[in-house]
């Protein structure tokens, strides 16, 4: 086992991964921009490395001030979290080339499934189903060609993306070729690729993930599903493990094919492959996300596995401590993202200085957070302030603690998705399991959202 590792991240994902290490016996650096100098994670860990100013393309971004802060502190691995250099192939690289250890999957792995287009093709040849789709789309003409052959409504996807950038749902022919003229030049912007690819749509469906956790030694484990059909402009406001609606018999075989694509492209550490279940229980793969996700406290509670101690152990060299008849799955688990946006003032993010915080607690209660009283809420980054996570018995005894721990969450000073939470909970669709994909365009207006 490592004796340090630098955390290249920031807020309750540095918090989660210091607390982690702390319990293996493994020393902490933080690195920290000058926008989070007064933060937890840079009082909690053992020592702390400023890597730049607030921006994060000159901070939290700015791989040689990463690779001088590994270096100069002797941490022997860096762990990146998510988001930022998570799925970074050249920061991967890089680190090895240093002789720092990288806690995530090998850079090859990330740049296949990186690219979305690659990923279809590997993981159809890993033999898992796909909906109807295309190679990569370089032009309108091209573009047009393909949604002839693959059919109205389908999605446009960049072959670059992932995690909804770029997406655009294609309703009728007549809006193909503006829609698709402006996603390019929307995707060149973003990913510096202008590639996209065209995926038949599928209406009503559950977006439904599976977790995964494979070693160096070709041995892998699929540790259950999470439903995330509750998003906001492809950002995910709520997600729960076991997915409603899922039985038993395709859970099994959704992370047993998944596992074995995952074992095929020669993944390790965590992943996590994403599905969309259609109303006949038909699955269909759409991208794999190759680093520790935000919900992965859900499927954490519901098989008693530490995520982020197992992406150490298996880092450090670690073969897998246990089989897949070792996985049990117990009871249910929510996870609310609690970020600070205004869901009366169409989910505007805010910034602000915390004035009263007092988190919820109690049985079956967990917050991931970073915020204290005093914090400012920098302007630099994404707006997530906590994570509150209930886990019950039942998913109905999980829904009436979800209530009662939102209930309790005092956060003043910025406002926050709270009281979203709380309407969603009262809502019945939502209640019997039924929120699919659609729920949000269907009833936003009920939540005060505007499509
Ligand atoms: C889709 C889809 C339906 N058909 N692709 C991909 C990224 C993720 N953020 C959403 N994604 C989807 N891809 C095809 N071919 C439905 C979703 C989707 C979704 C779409 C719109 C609004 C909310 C959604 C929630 C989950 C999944």
């Amino acid at each position: 086992m490592f004796q340090k590792v630098l955390i290249a991240n920031r807020g309750e994902i540095a918090l989660r991964v210091i607390r982690a290490c702390r319990e293996l016996g493994v020393g902490t650096v933080i690195a920290y921009s000058e926008a989070d100098q007064d933060s937890l994670p840079v009082r909690l860990a053992d020592e702390r490395i400023c890597i730049g100013p607030g921006p994060s393309s000159k901070s939290y971004l700015h791989i040689p001030n990463l690779i001088s802060a590994a270096m100069l502190t002797g941490a022997e691995a860096i762990h990146p979290g998510y988001g930022f250099l998570s799925e970074n192939p050249s920061f991967a690289e890089i680190c090895a080339d240093c002789g720092i250890v990288f806690i995530g999957p090998p850079p090859a792995a990330m740049v296949q499934m990186g690219d979305k287009v690659q990923a279809r093709d590997a993981m159809m040849r890993g033999g898992l189903p796909m909906l109807p789709g295309t190679d990569v789309l370089r032009s309108v003409g091209e573009g047009v060609a393909a949604a002839a052959r693959i059919g109205f409504p389908l999605m446009l996807k960049a072959a670059a993306g992932g995690g909804g950038r770029g997406i655009r749902l294609v309703r009728r022919p007549e809006e193909f070729d503006h829609v698709f003229t402006t996603a390019q030049s929307e995707v060149r912007e973003a990913f510096h690729d202008d590639g996209l690819y065209v995926e038949k749509y599928l209406g009503r469906a559950k977006h439904v993930e599976v977790q995964v956790l494979c070693d160096n030694y070709g041995n892998g484990v699929y540790l259950g599903e999470r439903n995330c059909s509750v998003q906001r402009r492809h950002q995910k406001l709520i997600e729960e493990s076991p997915s409603p609606g899922v039985p038993e018999a395709l859970r099994r075989e959704m992370g047993q094919r998944g596992i074995a694509a995952a074992l095929a492209i020669g993944y390790r550490g965590v992943g996590t492959l994403e599905f969309l279940v259609d109303e006949d229980n038909n699955y269909y793969f759409m991208e794999m996300n190759t680093r520790l996700q935000v919900e992965h406290p859900v499927t954490e509670w519901v098989t008693s596995i530490d995520l982020v101690q197992a992406q150490l152990r298996v880092a450090a060299g670690e073969p897998l401590w246990f089989s897949q008849d070792d996985v049990v799955l117990r009871g249910h688990s929510i996870e609310f993202r609690i970020t600070a946006e205004d869901p009366s003032y169409d989910f505007r993010p805010q910034t602000g200085t915390i004035e009263k915080y007092l988190p919820p607690s109690g049985p079956g209660t967990r917050v991931d957070s970073h915020l204290f009283v005093g914090y400012d809420v920098p302007p630099h980054y994404d707006s997530l302030l906590s994570k509150l996570i209930v886990w019950a018995p039942s998913r109905l005894e999980a829904i009436a603690r979800g209530k009662r721990a939102l209930g309790e969450y005092e956060i003043e000073g910025v406002p926050t998705t709270i009281p979203f939470h709380l309407k969603l909970l009262e809502h019945d669709t939502f209640v019997r399991g039924e929120a699919y994909t659609n729920f949000l365009a269907d009833h936003g207006e009920e939540f005060g959202i505007k499509g």
